[in-house]
């Protein structure tokens, strides 16, 4: 039983020993382990200031026959191989050290325990209390938090199994066959990453289907084959005022009316996810077919809650209970091993190696399974938005750099894409490999040849071809240089049996809290999104210029004002 007894009081960090006198700064990088990190680096890097002397792979491999195994970590179902990557013990050592500078454990209890750590929004941040078992206990401002949050996974399964079941019918009888999710961002990308993860368990009579863009073309393209009668749409959004997902949600009502014609029919083919019952209600959908959640919990960090009722209807309860199980199993190592021990906070460490003391600005996600095609793409937003910050908790800007670019595609479509970069190109790029020893579904024994892939690609970019190795096989002249492949690529490899439900919640969770430690780290607010709102508002004006029938005076800058004009002069307005 988890018990956590939590007030309102402002949050207290300590801050990062500086040494400069008396000054306590707010930044990481005013500590002493951050410049024993920069001696470091500085003493080991070679004349193109990459990692030699010591901490060059081909050495590392060399020197230590058992370095695969002393850098490869359990953490639930997953195994993750750190090896390929420019370390030593000594490296770790003082990487860990910078963890504990940061006060990383201090924040991470606080998190866990309910604290009000996203402090420009004043939210806690209890994502991690969504998959915490029945029974057990968190209490934030004197009330518990854990049973609302399994009562709602119970009205989430009932609902879930009655569609399922062919209980739940459409208007004119018909059972349910395909399920949209209407949302964006944090209320669209993780129920859909997840739904193409699992597709094996998904039920054969039910398609999820998810529209997020306010382009009017996803949600025709959606609809294009549909049957309303057989169509229930989930209208996901935790503020429910963003204007794509109502606009489309709008969109799919007079869709649906204009087929059935009575707005008695609503009821029986729309539902809503979300905090704002206020909002539910005034759309016209039953509050009583609203799934809630709450405001610590942020939107790319929902798609273990209400957010993933699509998901739930598409693969099951227990496929996605068993998921929160993978979640809570990751939640539990985070929260328990030593820093040095801790996957996550290792993955996280070895990630502020790269970016602040190697100068590596981005990170490949590259998932050796089609199933997780939408991984890379959702951990974009779980990585860029929670950490592209660049002020700290008190409003210090920074002065290092904070969250990496991260893209990727799965293997082996990227290997005839853009591998040629990651392997010869001018920027080291860190690339995540995920792959499963079994094939969700295989042919021909195609999965052998995915996976040899993708071993034979993370040790490729590792060790490259030396030009006496290309000379060997009968290149002379400038072709010698040409293919010459340095090596000295750094990535690591994660690797599980089989991408079941629970390996996707600890996927999830694995990077999730990556992606906070870092943010400890860096002491940037991980939990805010004020880009994300600016885009909300900003397009609010111009379009009100886009349609007026009356011009207004524009006072854009040129540029701007001459594209609404453009817009507006080739619709006669
Ligand atoms: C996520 C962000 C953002 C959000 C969307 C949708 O953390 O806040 O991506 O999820 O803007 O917001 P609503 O769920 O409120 O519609």
């Amino acid at each position: 039983m988890l018990l956590a007894l939590v007030s309102c009081r402002p949050i207290q960090f300590p801050l990062p020993a500086t040494d400069r006198g008396n000054v306590t700064s707010p930044l990481i990088s005013d500590t002493s382990q951050w410049q024993a990190l920069a001696d470091h680096a500085a003493a080991t890097a070679g004349p193109d200031g990459q990692p030699s002397a010591g901490l060059s792979l081909r050495e590392l491999f060399a020197t230590d026959a058992g370095r695969a195994d002393a850098f490869t970590y359990a953490i639930a179902d997953l195994t993750v191989d750190l090896s390929k990557h420019p370390v030593s013990p000594d490296t770790l050592s003082l990487l860990v050290g910078l963890a504990s500078a940061a006060g990383v454990e201090a924040k991470r209890d606080a998190m866990f325990g309910g604290e009000r750590i996203n402090t420009t929004e004043d939210r806690e941040v209890l994502h991690t209390a969504l998959r915490l078992p029945a029974g057990a206990t968190l209490e934030v401002d004197g009330e518990d938090v854990v049973g609302p949050v399994h009562e709602v996974l119970d009205k989430m399964s009932g609902f879930a199994d009655r569609v399922r079941s062919g209980e739940w019918v459409g208007h004119t009888g018909q059972r349910i066959r395909h399920v949209v999710n209407i949302g964006i961002g944090g209320s669209d990308l993780g129920p859909l990453m997840a739904y193409r993860s699992l597709t094996p368990y998904v039920h054969p009579d039910i398609t999820a289907h998810f529209v997020s863009n306010v382009d009017p073309a996803q949600l025709l393209d959606t609809l294009a084959d549909l049957d309303p009668a057989e169509t229930l749409f989930i209208v996901a959004s935790k503020t429910f005022t963003t204007i794509e997902t109502i606009s489309n949600a709008k969109s799919a009502r007079a869709w649906l009316l204009a087929t059935l014609g009575d707005e008695a029919a609503v009821a029986r083919h729309f539902v809503a996810l979300s905090t704002n019952a206020e909002g539910v209600a005034a759309f016209g959908i039953d509050t009583d077919n609203m799934f809630e959640f709450w405001d610590w919990v942020g939107g790319r960090y929902s798609m273990d809650g209400a957010i993933g009722l699509s998901l739930m209807v598409a693969v099951g309860p227990d496929n996605f209970r068993a998921m929160l199980d993978g979640f809570h199993q990751v939640d539990t190592h985070f929260r328990s091993q030593p820093l040095a021990e801790n996957v996550p906070v290792l993955m996280a460490l070895i990630g502020v190696w790269h970016r602040n003391f190697l100068n590596r600005p981005t990170l490949a996600v590259l998932p050796y399974c089609q199933h997780l095609d939408r991984f890379p793409a959702y951990l974009q937003q779980l990585d860029m938005e929670s950490n592209g910050k660049r002020v700290v908790l008190d409003g210090t800007p920074v002065s290092y750099e904070t969250g990496p670019i991260v893209w990727g595609e799965p293997g082996t479509n990227g290997q005839h894409a853009f591998y040629q970069l990651i392997h010869q190109g001018t920027t080291v790029v860190p690339a995540d490999f995920i792959g499963f020893l079994e094939a969700a579904e295989d042919v021909g024994g195609q999965h052998d040849l995915l996976m040899a892939n993708m071993f034979a690609q993370a040790e490729a970019l590792a060790f490259g071809k030396s030009a006496a190795e290309v000379e060997a096989d009968g290149a002379t002249g400038a072709l010698i240089s040409h293919r010459t492949f340095p090596g000295e690529r750094p990535s690591t490899t994660i690797l599980a049996d089989k991408l079941t439900p629970s390996v996707v919640g600890q996927l999830v969770a694995l990077y999730e809290h990556k992606v906070f430690v870092q943010g400890a780290i860096w002491g940037i607010n991980s939990f805010d999104q004020w880009g994300v709102e600016l885009g909300k508002v900003l397009a609010k004006a111009i379009g009100n210029e886009l349609t007026s029938p009356e011009a207004s005076e524009l006072t854009h800058d040129s540029s701007t004002n001459a594209l609404i004009n453009r817009y507006r002069a080739y619709h006669g307005r």
